[in-house]
């Protein structure tokens, strides 16, 4: 079910800086009765957009609410180059990644964007859930066909966390860091995960989907007991409430310049920040995996995202899954 608004006119002459605007240049501008702004100014007040209306003077839009749709979002764009501009907005879905997928297999061109505004099924690994009710988060999920070998689309996971990483400072001014493998930390409490789903033949990949899910404005009663890392939200951490609309008009344009960065120099430069940004990089670490413990220095990152450890003798161990305690 998708959720459209055809008040995208009206709302970018209401946005206009500088205040009021008259009801008659309102008019003049759509080509429509001075009646007819009023009903579409009602119409906006019964969608939650706080429009004040002065004798004389006119019109100023003071508050929008916090809807996510494509105008919503596509009003923040600052770069007109941007290839992910086909945004499909849903109000539920059991999952972006499923949807993406869907859409994907149907033949979506890369850049394909799904958002929802709230999951039912909403996906993390291994089966497990990602909490996400309605109105207050981004879960975001992306269609790439990027010409790789399916060993290497792991490389694309550290692009998301990147790509999310930057978001969450320029949005919030918050300073987070990213968990191998798809975590993205704030102050050590989770504030979005990462999850990659690929369609591929033996040696090329077909798609990639990006998901990811931010946690905005989420509220600390809102969040579940029993969490495997604690969690957090823009909003808790920043202590004021985030335009999900801006937030996920920064992202989609960071993921699309870190996909061009990607395309032309490789996965050299996302290595190189994704380091910098880890909250273990070059630090000592234990690492759970499946039964085994590894312990040593974290340093570096393999082309199929293996996480490469120093241990005691010297060697390096390649370690593909696994929770990471830094010592
Ligand atoms: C992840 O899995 O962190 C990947 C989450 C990806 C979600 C996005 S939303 C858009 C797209 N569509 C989908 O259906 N999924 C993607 P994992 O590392 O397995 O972490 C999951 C665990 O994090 C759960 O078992 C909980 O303990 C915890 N968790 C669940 N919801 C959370 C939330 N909203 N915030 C923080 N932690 C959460």
């Amino acid at each position: 079910m998708s959720r459209r608004f055809d008040h995208s006119r009206l709302l970018a002459l209401l946005d206009e800086p500088g205040g009021f605007v008259s009801g008659e240049m309102l008019s003049r501008s759509l080509g429509v009765s001075r009646t007819a702004i009023w009903k579409q100014i009602s119409a906006l007040r019964s969608l939650g957009y706080a429009v004040e209306a002065v004798t004389s003077r006119g019109y100023r839009l003071i508050a929008a609410p916090d809807i996510l749709d494509e105008q919503s979002i596509s009003r923040h764009f600052t770069n007109s180059d941007n290839s992910c501009r086909r945004i499909v907005c849903l109000e539920e879905t059991a999952s972006t990644n499923s949807e993406a997928f869907r859409l994907a297999e149907a033949g979506a061109p890369e850049g394909t964007v799904v958002i929802a505004d709230r999951q039912t099924a909403g996906k993390g690994r291994l089966g497990r859930q990602w909490v996400s009710p309605g109105g207050v988060n981004l879960y975001l999920s992306l269609v790439l066909r990027p010409d790789l070998p399916p060993f290497e689309a792991p490389q694309l996971t550290f692009l998301s966390a990147v790509a999310v990483a930057r978001a969450i400072e320029d949005v919030a001014g918050l300073k987070p860091q990213i968990k191998w493998p798809n975590d993205v930390l704030i102050a050590g409490r989770k504030v979005a995960g990462l999850l990659n789903e690929m369609s591929a033949e033996t040696d090329r990949v077909s798609f990639v989907i990006l998901g990811i899910g931010v946690n905005i404005n989420m509220e600390p009663a809102r969040f579940p007991e029993g969490l495997r890392t604690p969690a957090t939200s823009l909003r808790i951490e920043a202590g004021h409430s985030v335009s999900r609309g801006l937030f996920a008009a920064r992202l989609v344009e960071f993921l699309d310049s870190a996909c061009k960065s990607f395309l032309s120099f490789g996965f050299e430069p996302i290595r190189e920040e994704w380091s910098r940004r880890c909250n273990a990089f070059g630090r000592n670490v234990r690492v759970e995996s499946g039964s085994a413990l590894i312990q040593g220095a974290f340093v570096g990152i393999d082309h199929d995202g293996a996480m490469l450890v120093r241990v005691k003798d010297g060697s390096v161990e390649r370690v593909m899954s696994g929770d990471v305690t830094v010592i």
